[in-house]
Order: C-alpha cells, then sequence, then structure tokens
C-alpha cells in the first residue's frame, strides 16, 4: 500500500485514511491501488454493445482486427467516447428537468419552495422571448418552466435554452453543421440508437454526434439548471466560507449533504436550523451542516455552508466518527460509503427511488413532500447523536477560509465599483494590455488514482504565477478551496500584474484583495463560466473560439466532465484533461479530438477552434495551455 502522504495533499485526509488502515477499513485510494486497469478498457477498444462481443482489438495489430460486425477500432473507441458523453448528459439533463418540475410544483402551491430571486426571474424569462408585462412572479416563473419543459418534449425547432444561452456564432457553426438539438430527450435517445449494434458506424459522424450531446448538456443541463435554480434558490453573491474536515465538530449533531440537486440539500439546511433544539435535548451544542461533493458547492455558493471534502475522498468525514449522516442524492455516490458506514454509527440516507444503496436508509424525497423528509433526515441525524463510540472520534483540526459565491452577475457588480457604466471595460482592458493573459477554467473532479488536490491545485498555481485568471468549479474548486487559492491569501502565488488588479478591484469592492482563483459555483454552474465568456466574446465583437482562454480538469473522472468538455470544445475552447479519457487506442479518435497529427482532415480544431489536450503532468499541461493562450492573444493582435 502507498504511503498516505503520497495519496491525498490534504493533512486531514492523510489523517483519516491512516485511521481507516488502523481500524481495517478500505478506502477508494486502496481499492483504486488493488485494482489493476484494463489495458482493453484502457484504449477504449473493448465493445460490448451486443452480445456477439465482447469484442476487443489489440492496439499493437495483433489478432482480430474488427468486432464479429466487422467494426473497426475506430468506430469502436468513438461508439465508447459517444456512450461515456451521453451518460454524462442524461445526468445534467436529468438534473435540470428535476428542478424545472420543482419550479412548477412550487408555483402550483403543490411543493413547499418559493421563488427566491425575481430580477433573474424576469432577466431568464426575456431570454427566453417571453412577454413579462402585467405578469406576477407565479405565472412568470410558471411560464418559464413551462419553457424549460418544452426543451425535453418539443419535436421541431432547437432548444429553448441553447436559443436564450448560446453564443451567436458559435450557433451559426453548429447549424452549418447539422448539429443543432432540438429536445434533450430526444437527442439522448438518439444517441442512444446511434450506439447501438449496427447503427452509426462512421467514426467521425459517431464523434459529431458526441458534440450534439455536449450542447444537449451544455443548454439542458448546465444552463437551465443554474438559471432555474437561481431563480428559485437566488443567485450567488460572494460569501466566505470553510474549507476542509475541521468543519466537523466534535460537540455538534454532524449532517453532511452530498450528491447535486439542491432541492434536498437547501431543505435539510431548513430543517438543521429550525430543529436545533431538539438536538440540544440529546446533548449537542446545535447541528452542523457541512457540504460535500456539489450538493457542497450549491450551499457554499448560496448559503456559505462550510465544505468537509470533495469526490475522492467522501469516505473521510464518516471516518472522523463524528458523522450523524451523510444524505444523499444522485451522482458521485460512492457505493462504497455503506461499507465504510457500516463500522460507524453514520447513517448514509439515500433519497431518490433510482438512487438506493443496499444497507443504507431510505427516506423518500419528492418536493411535495421536501418539508417532511428533510424534518425525518435531521431527526435520524439527532437521534444518532447518542450512538457515537467516542474511541472512534477523531476529527482533524484543519480548516482554511475561502471566498465563494461569484456568479456572473456578482462579478459584474464588482467590476461595477471600477467603472459602473460600462464594468467589463476592466476586465477586457486587463486582457488587452496583457495585465491577465488569459483566464483558464479549473473544473471537475478529483480521481482516487491521482494524489488527491496535487494536479488541481499545482495547475492553478503555474497560471496564476503567470498571470492568468482561474475560475473554478466543482470539486476542483475544493482543491483550491482546501489551499488557499480562493482567498486574498493566495494572491502570494500570484504573477504581479494579475496580483495587482485583483487587489484593485478587491479594494474598490471594500475587500482586501480578490483571490487569485474565483469559485464559480458545481459543475452545473459552468454555464455561468460559458455566460461570462459570451459577454466577453460579445463585447468585443469575436467568437468564444477567439478568445485567450480555455478550460481543464486536470484530476477527471465522471462522463459528466466529458459532458461538460465537449460543451466547451464545441464553444471552440481548448480543453485539457489530466486523466487518460480512454480513446487512445483509435489514431483517429485521437486526431479529431487533439488535432495531435498535422493537417489532419477532420478536427474538431478545425471544425470549432477548440481541442481536446491530454497530459497528466500539471506544469507541462500549464505550458500547453499557455502556449496556447498566447497563440490565440496573437491572433486577436495582442501582445
Ligand atoms: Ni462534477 Fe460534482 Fe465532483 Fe466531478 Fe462529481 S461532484 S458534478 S463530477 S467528482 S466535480
Ligand atoms: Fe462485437 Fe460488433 Fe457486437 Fe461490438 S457491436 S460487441 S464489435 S459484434
Amino acid at each position: 500500500l502507498k504511503d498516505v502522504k503520497d495519496l491525498s495533499m490534504d493533512t486531514g485526509v492523510q489523517q483519516m485514511l491512516a485511521k481507516a488502515r488502523e481500524e481495517g477499513i478500505d478506502t477508494a485510494f486502496d481499492r483504486a491501488a488493488k485494482m489493476n486497469q484494463c489495458g482493453f478498457g484502457s484504449t477504449g477498444v473493448c465493445c460490448k454493445h451486443c452480445l456477439e462481443g465482447p469484442c476487443r482489438i489489440a492496439p499493437n495489430g495483433k489478432g482480430a482486427q474488427t468486432g464479429v460486425c466487422g467494426a473497426n477500432v475506430d468506430t469502436i473507441v468513438a461508439r465508447n467516447f459517444l456512450t461515456t458523453v451521453t451518460e454524462g448528459t442524461a445526468s445534467h439533463a436529468e438534473h435540470a428537468r428535476e428542478v424545472a418540475h420543482a419550479i412548477l410544483e412550487a408555483v402550483e402551491g403543490k411543493a413547499p419552495y418559493a421563488i427566491q430571486d425575481e430580477a433573474k426571474l424576469k432577466a431568464v424569462a426575456q431570454g427566453l422571448g417571453l412577454n413579462t408585462e402585467g405578469k406576477n412572479v407565479n405565472q412568470l416563473a410558471k411560464e418559464v418552466a413551462i419553457k424549460a419543459l418544452e426543451d425535453f418534449q418539443k419535436q421541431h425547432g432547437t432548444l429553448n435554452w441553447l436559443k436564450f444561452r448560446a453564443n451567436s456564432k458559435s450557433v451559426e457553426n453548429w447549424k452549418k453543421l447539422g448539429l443543432l438539438p432540438v429536445n434533450a430527450h430526444l437527442e439522448i435517445t438518439k444517441a442512444m440508437a446511434r450506439q447501438v449494434m449496427g447503427g452509426d458506424a462512421d467514426p467521425t459522424n459517431l464523434l459529431l454526434g458526441t458534440v450534439t450531446m455536449g450542447l444537449v448538456d451544455g443548454y439542458a443541463g448546465l444552463h437551465m439548471s443554474t438559471d432555474l435554480q437561481d431563480i428559485l434558490f437566488g443567485t450567488p453573491k460572494a460569501v466566505k466560507a470553510q474549507y476542509r474536515l475541521g468543519v466537523i465538530k466534535k460537540e455538534m449533531v454532524n449532517i453532511s449533504v452530498h450528491g447535486h440537486i439542491p432541492l434536498l440539500a437547501e431543505k435539510v439546511v431548513e430543517w438543521a436550523g429550525k430543529l436545533k433544539d431538539e438536538a440540544k435535548a440529546v446533548g449537542a451544542q446545535g447541528i452542523n451542516v457541512v457540504g460535500v461533493c456539489c450538493s457542497g458547492n450549491e450551499l457554499l455558493m448560496r448559503k456559505g455552508v462550510p465544505v468537509a471534502t470533495n469526490y475522492a475522498s467522501q469516505e473521510m468525514p464518516i471516518i472522523t466518527g463524528a458523522l450523524e449522516a451523510m444524505v444523499v442524492d444522485i451522482q458521485c455516490i460512492m457505493p462504497g460509503l455503506q461499507t465504510v458506514a457500516s463500522c460507524y454509527h453514520t447513517e448514509i440516507i439515500t433519497t431518490l427511488p433510482y438512487v438506493k444503496m443496499s444497507g443504507a436508509t431510505h427516506v423518500e424525497f419528492s418536493t411535495e413532500r421536501a418539508d417532511e423528509a428533510a424534518q425525518e433526515i435531521v431527526r435520524k441525524a439527532i437521534a444518532n447523536f447518542k450512538k457515537r463510540d467516542p474511541r472512534k472520534i477523531s476529527i482533524p483540526n484543519e480548516v482554511t477560509e475561502a471566498y465563494a459565491g461569484f456568479s456572473v452577475e456578482q462579478i459584474v457588480e464588482a467590476l461595477k465599483a471600477v467603472n459602473a457604466e460600462d464594468p467589463l471595460k476592466p476586465l477586457v482592458d486587463a486582457i488587452a494590455s496583457g495585465q491577465i493573459l488569459g483566464a483558464v477554467a479549473l473544473v471537475g473532479c478529483t480521481n482516487p488514482r491521482v494524489k488527491q488536490d496535487s494536479s488541481n491545485v499545482a495547475l492553478a498555481m503555474e497560471l496564476i504565477k503567470n498571470n492568468v485568471l482561474v475560475v473554478a468549479t466543482g470539486c476542483s474548486a475544493h482543491s483550491l478551496g482546501k489551499f488557499g487559492l480562493l482567498s486574498p491569501d493566495g494572491l502570494q502565488y500570484a504573477g504581479e500584474s494579475l496580483r495587482n488588479i485583483l487587489t484593485a478591484i478587491g479594494q474598490a469592492n471594500g475587500l482586501p484583495a480578490l483571490p487569485p482563483a474565483l469559485h464559480m459555483g458545481s459543475c452545473v454552474d459552468n454555464s455561468r463560466i460559458a455566460d461570462l465568456l459570451n459577454a466577453l466574446a460579445n463585447y468585443l465583437g469575436v467568437g468564444i473560439k477567439d478568445l485567450p482562454v480555455a478550460g481543464s480538469c486536470p484530476e477527471t473522472h465522471h462522463p459528466k466532465a466529458l459532458a461538460i468538455g465537449t460543451y466547451f470544445i464545441a464553444n471552440g475552447v481548448d480543453v485539457h484533461v489530466g486523466v487518460n479519457p480512454q480513446v487512445t487506442g483509435s489514431e483517429l479518435v485521437v486526431n479529431v479530438l487533439t488535432a495531435e497529427k498535422e493537417n489532419f482532415p477532420v478536427t474538431t480544431d478545425g471544425l470549432f477552434g477548440g481541442k481536446l489536450i491530454y497530459e497528466e503532468d500539471p506544469v507541462k499541461a500549464a505550458e500547453i495551455i499557455l502556449n496556447r493562450i498566447k497563440a490565440k492573444r496573437k491572433a486577436l493582435g495582442l501582445s
């Protein structure tokens, strides 16, 4: 077994990993070490799309070079990639649909939620082309929800959310290429039908199919989720909070919320507040809700709820011995959680009928009975407080302060303090003068196969040192938060000109400085990053593909991350992944996606202006990204 110091950068996580080993508990990091990766799967050359197979093509040219049906390696790899991107897209589309449905129920008086952000509601309604005159909040919200649900039903035209949010130059290009999606469910079904045995066998055409999936992900997943969640729960504003396992408090009833859709998490926070006297009655000082993964991000962004940890170390809050309940909804929830929890008093509580775990408690959550379910969950946690085993309690004490809440609205607001009439001007001027070299979105996951947080942090450090503005989302943002890069203190690692501009903007807003990395939210909130890019591109009168920007997911693990990456590539943004994307078995697929070979006939770079970069070493990756940013600057006539 590897030394715990080599598994995570986070000393609290290291401490918990050592504790787990002492107690004989397997964690994801140890399971990763035991799991040998299959060479065929790693390169994407194994096909299981029908029962004539599984068929696999040896990359060295030895053995069968086609599957039983005659599919060659390019078809197999491209088809597998489409499968992965479809899975990611389906997750986000389902997320968005749930929120749309919740809004409809809320305004019809069937679910206990109320619209929190009328300004955003109006902005979204107008963006969707709705007439807002003389309509009350509930009427308007209902019309917006119906527009959203149309994106899962309509049989003609283009996704409403794409027409609303997409960059017009990007849209022209997608239209020309015949890639515009009609409705999310239709496109996901079509993609499934296309991957089936005997379906699409043209690898390039299959890859173009992934682009359509990327667009569904971007608009009927990311953007719709963010817009509707902002309407329902409020648009985030800058907020100060805490990170790392030290946010778990020994004297409190601790509940961690884990998963993705804030419908449940928000209610748990609400009821944790309302039931604190019941917690006191069992001898606790109160109820402490902490976040994990993207549910953590949603609560952090809107409520400043502290974040215990990110994806790869999601088992660690349990290992502190002081977690009464971990309540989960969908996605990124390790099935291994229950095995770990069974060694402690922690109750894993699943909430959705289609995401259950054997051995866990299931409290069915639906929007109609959101209050009842949240109460039941909080009461279960309170009841567990007395079941703690004091000998098993050990909570790492480190916490790090961080700022989050940087929605586009908040960023524009902060820039208004510098230039009230033309808020984007200071940012654009700083980019034009080279004071800010460019911007990179650091997004996505952590992966138990990569030393946790290390690539996310190393890449961010390298970029900010070179005066690149970093914006972050997802578990990657958590990595940066844990190591001080979401705090103004992190500016000590930034290049001088970046430090100066972030200090100036911060001070105009009554803060010592802005942090070198701006936390823009959960993974669906990558939409916020796209909105910011769209605003900058429109301001400059260029396409998004022309901007000196890139995206990076150094510790990728989830298909959702590949769907998001595809979405950004479709908009002409380079996307770096630091973990093998499982396509290397096909030269054709590699070249289409990465444009590695010069003059390859069809590449995403040629079609969209953005490409995939696969590089495991974060410092080398930073160099590649910086060079590409410099090239894009040059093409814009900037030095
Ligand atoms: Ni994104 Fe967020 Fe985290 Fe990766 Fe999973 S929680 S939705 S997929 S691991 S960043
Ligand atoms: Fe084999 Fe073709 Fe079936 Fe895939 S679809 S398992 S390559 S026969």
